[in-house]
């Protein structure tokens, strides 16, 4: 299976299921700016919509996009590795609501953050609106090591991906001890290490 991805992108949240689940992973990096891969093809032809991340099934097939779908088509091809709980259990909708949860209320949040073009009043409003949702899982994170509790899910990866953001924002979690916590339990994780380390992250 391949995957397109540009380092510390919204790509890093399936790059790092498929590391914790032991799915390999052929990587392709995408030139976000001029939406080319390294060959200098067109990314376009590879998906129609232009961002990462996308995986590539089959030979032949669409890519499948939507980074919340994408972890968890990949946290599917283990199982055993409890990455996702068993479809159609309420522990599977308990994933899907905080994968949607970071989908539409940090990452399409975030996504403002870094258009170069978007007014300086929507950008501190939209970082009202991410204080909040930290705050929210903050409090969650005071009595819960990770999203669904002890154990880490691809629910994590992708929280971890996005909230990240921050230390590239100029932004910090110092009103969140929790959450500040949590993202230094994940970072702290081996296979989330070796993620890092191959996107160019942290030093290899
Ligand atoms: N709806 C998509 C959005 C993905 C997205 O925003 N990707 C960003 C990187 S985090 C991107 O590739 N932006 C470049 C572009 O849209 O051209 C998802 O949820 O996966």
């Amino acid at each position: 299976m391949k995957l397109y991805y540009s380092p510390g992108a919204c790509s890093l949240a399936p790059h790092i299921v498929a590391s914790e689940a032991g799915v390999p992973l052929e990587l392709e990096k995408v030139d976000l700016g001029s939406h080319t891969l390294a060959d200098g093809s067109n990314y376009y032809d590879v998906n129609p919509r232009g961002y990462v991340p996308a995986i590539q099934i089959k030979a032949g097939e669409p890519v499948l996009t939507e980074a919340n779908i994408v972890v968890q088509y990949i946290a599917d091809q283990k199982p055993e590795a409890g990455l996702m709980p068993k479809a159609g259990t309420p522990e599977r909708y308990r994933a899907q609501q905080w994968l949607a949860f970071v989908a539409t209320e940090l990452h399409k949040n975030f996504s403002w953050l870094w258009y170069k073009d978007t007014p300086a009043e929507t950008k501190t409003a939209v970082k009202a609106k991410l204080d909040k949702r930290f705050a929210e899982l903050d409090a969650h994170l005071k009595g819960n090591a990770y999203l669904l509790g002890k154990d880490f899910s691809a629910a994590d990866a992708y929280a971890f991906t996005i909230v990240n953001w921050v230390n590239f924002l100029g932004m910090n979690l110092n009103s969140f001890p929790n959450l500040k916590a949590y993202m230094d339990r994940v970072a702290a994780r081996p296979k989330v290490q070796a993620a890092l380390k191959a996107e160019g992250l942290v030093a290899a």
